[in-house]
């Protein structure tokens, strides 16, 4: 069994419907939810210029394998209606793998940790509420000091 954890963002339509939706199709597929963060309402990354987003974290149990694991998560972001969407654009559903135990994987469809995890507060923020400790596997360094890393360096572009 492995330890993976989800990203989960909605900025179309009901966006805590489509979150909760997705949730309920996550364990319909027998995939264990262990931890769910809060719902945090997030300013758009990227492009700006698009709807605020819900976003949470959750910790889920599976004998997936990674590959696997994203074509269920693709499916079920299909189920949910997610049509075509622009890169950074807006979504009903998005399902990102953040981190699977602690395995460093790269192939042309799948980065795992999510290569822009630890710039995300939208990402961390939720992440921290259920796994302060867990480690980044490249960065080597927990949720917690990756949080506090962002928001230092988010501070210091704010006062120079
Ligand atoms: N997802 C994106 C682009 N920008 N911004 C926020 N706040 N939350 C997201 O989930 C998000 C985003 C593309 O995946
Ligand atoms: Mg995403
Ligand atoms: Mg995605």
């Amino acid at each position: 069994m492995s330890i993976v954890y989800l990203g989960i963002g909605s900025n179309l339509g009901n966006r805590e419907g489509n979150c909760k939706r997705a949730l309920e199709l996550i364990e319909n597929k027998g995939i264990l939810i262990k931890k769910k963060s809060s719902l945090y309402e997030t300013a758009p990354w990227g492009i700006k210029d698009q709807p605020l987003f819900l976003n949470m974290v959750i910790a889920i149990e599976t004998e997936l394998n990674p590959k696997e694991l994203l074509k269920v998560l693709q499916d079920l972001e299909t189920e949910v209606g997610r049509g075509k969407s622009l890169k950074w654009g807006p979504r009903k559903i998005d399902l990102d793998i953040l981190l699977y135990d602690n395995i460093v994987f790269h192939d042309d469809t799948l980065t795992i940790p999510h290569p822009l995890m630890h710039e995300r507060d939208f990402v961390l923020r939720p992440l921290h509420e259920i796994a302060p400790d867990v480690q980044h596997p490249l960065l080597k360094l927990t949720a917690g000091r990756l949080l506090q890393k962002l928001q230092d360096r988010e501070t210091s572009h704010g006062v120079s």
